[in-house]
């Protein structure tokens, strides 16, 4: 498995999300960060409003790092604006289901198929890079979707999408259509796939064993309904997981998610994975006793890894190594009996004491 880059569409896919609005100026503060954090591609949406334009036009003009990638519909019109824009990359998207393509695009395969190649051919004549995006892929019959992947990189298409629209597939699946299209192109593969049975992670990650060569993610997983992989989750996979991307600023994380929570009035989640309020603190008697000694006996990896702390909380789980710890702690040496009868008292309480960070 090469590198594998990551996409941020925090300011495309992530203001999909319901009550989801950002400012101009709070969208750039969020891209800054994001950039910060050494993501490869950061997707905006320049042809849903003025508002998404100007956010676009700006942040071009701040030479970012990593790549700005303008999304857009495989329209003429769309293209066109976006030429207008002194775009560099674009990704325009087309639907290749017979379920979107008879119900929204009211086209036929064939018809898809000439068409997806003819703005291919259109943003390519115009200097443009460009992804091409097979909507809802995942409910595509897998031929025609290798012909539309065929078709459009030998069209010149750099990259090409394989998206999981509505998020039904497992990752076997996946890992299979994605190792097809891998025979069937030489172009990057990204991954785009939808959290709606909470399967987004594992799926964009079997994609990538299977050849795919970026996954899009948003600042926690900000999207269309039930969103998609959280950029947090995803770096933290790639370097706990397969040991590559150690330079992505993962200490960077926590803030991210917490300047995205702000913006959008959505509070992060305590049980979201890495950046969540949870995720380093222990509470049970025994996850105590072992955590104390060794942190690695309960975690996946280590809160420093992350610029975070360690907590453990004490209350009516607790067992009787957590009181002995802290009363040494305090210089307080209790004996059994002792440390019995205060564990006896805490148990007594329905709800959790104390919340400390070591
Ligand atoms: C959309 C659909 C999309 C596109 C993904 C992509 C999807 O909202 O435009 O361009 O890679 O889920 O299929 O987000
Ligand atoms: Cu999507």
């Amino acid at each position: 498995m090469g590198k594998t880059l990551l996409l941020d569409s925090t300011l495309r896919e992530g203001e999909q999300a319901p009550l989801v609005h950002f400012s101009e100026s709070e969208a750039l503060q969020l891209a800054s960060q994001i950039d910060q954090s050494g993501v490869d591609f950061i997707e905006v949406s320049p042809i849903v409003g003025h508002k998404q334009r100007e956010i676009a036009r700006r942040l071009m003009a701040e030479k970012p790092r990593a790549t700005v990638v303008l999304h857009c519909r495989a329209k003429k019109e769309d293209i066109e604006s976006l030429l207008d824009l002194d775009a560099s990359f674009i990704a325009m998207y087309l639907s290749t289901s017979d379920m979107h393509l008879a119900n929204k695009l009211h086209l036929s395969r064939g018809q898809a198929l000439e068409h997806g190649v003819e703005m291919v051919e259109f943003a390519k004549a115009h200097g443009l890079k460009l992804r091409f995006t097979c909507e809802d892929a995942s409910r595509t019959e897998l031929d025609y979707l290798l012909e539309m992947v065929r078709r459009t990189t030998a069209a010149g298409a750099d990259r090409i999408s394989i998206t999981d629209t509505v998020g039904i597939m497992t990752p076997a699946a996946m890992f299979a259509v994605v190792k097809e299209v891998r025979a069937a192109t030489d172009a990057g593969i990204d991954v785009h796939c939808h959290n709606d049975l909470g399967l987004a992670l594992a799926n964009a990650l079997a994609g990538v064993e299977a050849g795919a060569d970026c996954i899009h993610a948003s600042v926690n997983g900000a999207g269309e309904r039930a969103g998609i992989p959280k950029v947090a989750e995803v770096a933290m996979a790639l370097q706990v997981l397969y040991g590559q991307r150690k330079d992505i600023k993962v200490e960077k994380l926590v803030e991210l998610s917490a300047s995205f929570s702000k913006h959008s009035g959505l509070p992060t989640d305590p049980f979201s994975p890495v950046v969540g309020e949870n995720v380093f603190r222990h509470k049970g008697g025994t996850h105590l006793a072992a955590v104390l000694k060794e942190g690695a006996s309960y975690e996946a990896f280590s809160p420093e890894s992350i610029g975070r702390r360690r907590r453990l909380v004490v209350g009516g789980y607790s067992g009787k190594n957590i009181l002995r710890y802290l009363s040494e702690t305090l210089g307080m040496k209790m004996s059994d009996p002792q440390l019995e009868k205060a564990l006896a008292r805490l148990k007594e309480k329905e709800r959790d004491l104390f919340d400390f960070a070591i």
